[in-house]
């Protein structure tokens, strides 16, 4: 079986997790990615958090899958010519440095067009244009100024940070699509385009429905929100604990154990039509002739009431207990469930979704593989390349160098 993008060259200017995550994906689909790393130095993220001493982090290796690894110096003489080369010989350029920094390397824009107008440019920023435009920017940042910390968090608590990476895994995932949409594009119009993501914008498109819920706040109150009927809304989108962003009640409730193991939760949602099956199986079989229960308008003002009856019943089961009764009565819950859980869970192996990978310095280890599953192009994951590990090869079969120019661009550090 052919890889969907076999045949399609990379040229990875990325480093840390936003642009990483895009090159990972366009990996896994069969594109020749070639991370571009600073000389003796690498990707910042190599030695980032290390659990092993002098042994590439788990978030490299993580992040860095089907990769090969280029050694490479743009700013010395030689290193810019052999850069010059790269681009001309490759289909994308992907990178997320700080602003300016490939025009400072000498590579602006025009100048990339000039050398390959086939050329796919991609870059991540954390802004777009605009007053913010030269910041530097990592995930809490962007959550911060996208609008997911403003509406995460407890009801009267302070903005939070999610552990999902939506910064950067998110942003990561916009610009794979821009690349694939852009090589479409390439396809009938013979040329290369700029394609540019910014982090802030990812978040915010993430947060759609909050900003969907500013525009109804002038409206009256949204009835679905924790703070109806009692509490202030305020005059932005208030935090809103674990009430659903969607039209259907759901909040967290505590289940058998919870005393001692900090996972132990679900999540229900009490969806109006699987409402009479939810009320006869937690023993409220009287709510369903009860006009102060019996409607979804009657049940918003006191949503906390009904979640708390729902508890005293997920109380007396176990997450997973309380997931096999609701779930054939079409009550949608989701067991918490932890990193441990999720990393020893079969189905997710069987799928490739967890994988076991093997790495000759490391050893061993866990990843998440790729999560779009393509039926006639399955993505294998390879453990990620050690720094330079294919220089050689790169600059003899790529760009047309004999040993003796190899040596001598080693000689001045440019590679
Ligand atoms: N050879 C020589 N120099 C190299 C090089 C190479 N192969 N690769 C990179 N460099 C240089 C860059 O040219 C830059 O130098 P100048 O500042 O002199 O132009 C320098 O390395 C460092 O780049 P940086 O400023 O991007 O790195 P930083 O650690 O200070 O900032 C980050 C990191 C992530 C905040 C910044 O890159 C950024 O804002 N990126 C855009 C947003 C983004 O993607 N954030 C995601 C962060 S987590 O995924």
């Amino acid at each position: 079986m052919s890889k969907a993008l076999e045949g399609v060259r990379i040229l990875d200017m990325t480093h840390v997790q936003s642009g990483p995550t895009c090159t990972q994906l366009l990996a896994w689909f069969g594109a020749d990615v070639i991370k571009v790393e600073r000389p003796g130095v690498g990707d910042a993220t190599r030695g980032q958090l290390r659990d092993i001493p002098d042994v590439d982090s788990l978030y490299f290796t993580m992040l860095n899958h089907n990769k090969r690894s280029v050694t490479l110096n743009p700013k010395t003489e030689k290193g810019k010519k052999i850069f010059a080369k790269l681009i001309g010989e490759c289909d994308v350029m992907v990178e997320n440095f700080a602003p300016g920094a490939i025009d400072r390397m000498g590579f602006p824009w025009e100048k990339i067009q000039e050398i390959n107008p086939r050329m796919i440019y991609a870059s991540i920023k954390g802004f777009g244009p605009g007053p913010y435009e030269e910041c530097k920017v990592y995930e809490n940042v962007a959550q911060c100024t996208g609008g997911s910390a403003s509406t995460t968090g407890e009801i009267d608590g302070f903005p939070m940070v999610t552990g999902s990476q939506i910064g950067d895994s998110g942003t990561g995932l916009n610009l794979a699509l821009g690349i694939v949409t852009a090589l479409y594009h390439r396809e009938k119009s013979g040329k290369g385009q700029r394609v540019t993501c910014a982090m802030q914008d990812g978040v915010l498109n993430l947060c759609r429905v909050k900003l969907r819920d500013q525009q109804r706040m002038a409206h009256g109150p949204m009835k679905e929100y924790p703070q109806y009927p009692n509490a202030e809304f305020g005059n932005a989108v208030p935090r809103a604990g674990n009430a659903s962003g969607g039209g259907q009640p759901g909040w967290i409730v505590k289940c058998k154990g919870w005393e001692t193991d900090p996972d132990s939760y679900a999540y229900v949602i009490a969806q109006a039509a699987a409402f009479p099956a939810l009320a006869k199986t937690i023993g409220h079989e009287d709510w369903l002739e009860d006009p102060e229960w019996n409607t979804p308008e009657a049940r918003l003002p006191k949503i906390d009431k009904l979640f708390e009856e729902v508890e005293k019943w997920t109380m007396t089961k176990t997450k997973f207990e309380v997931m096999h009764i609701l779930n054939p009565l079409n009550v949608p819950v989701g067991p918490i469930l932890s990193m441990k859980e999720l990393a020893e869970e079969p189905a997710l192996r069987e799928t490739g979704t967890v994988v076991e990978v093997d790495h000759p310095e490391r050893g061993k280890y866990l990843t998440v593989g790729n999560p779009v599953k393509l039926s006639d192009s399955p993505a294998e994951v390879v453990r990620s390349p050690l720094l330079g590990e294919h220089t050689d090869n790169i600059l003899r079969d790529v760009v047309g160098m004999s040993d003796d120019e190899i040596a001598a661009a080693k000689e001045e550090g440019a590679v």
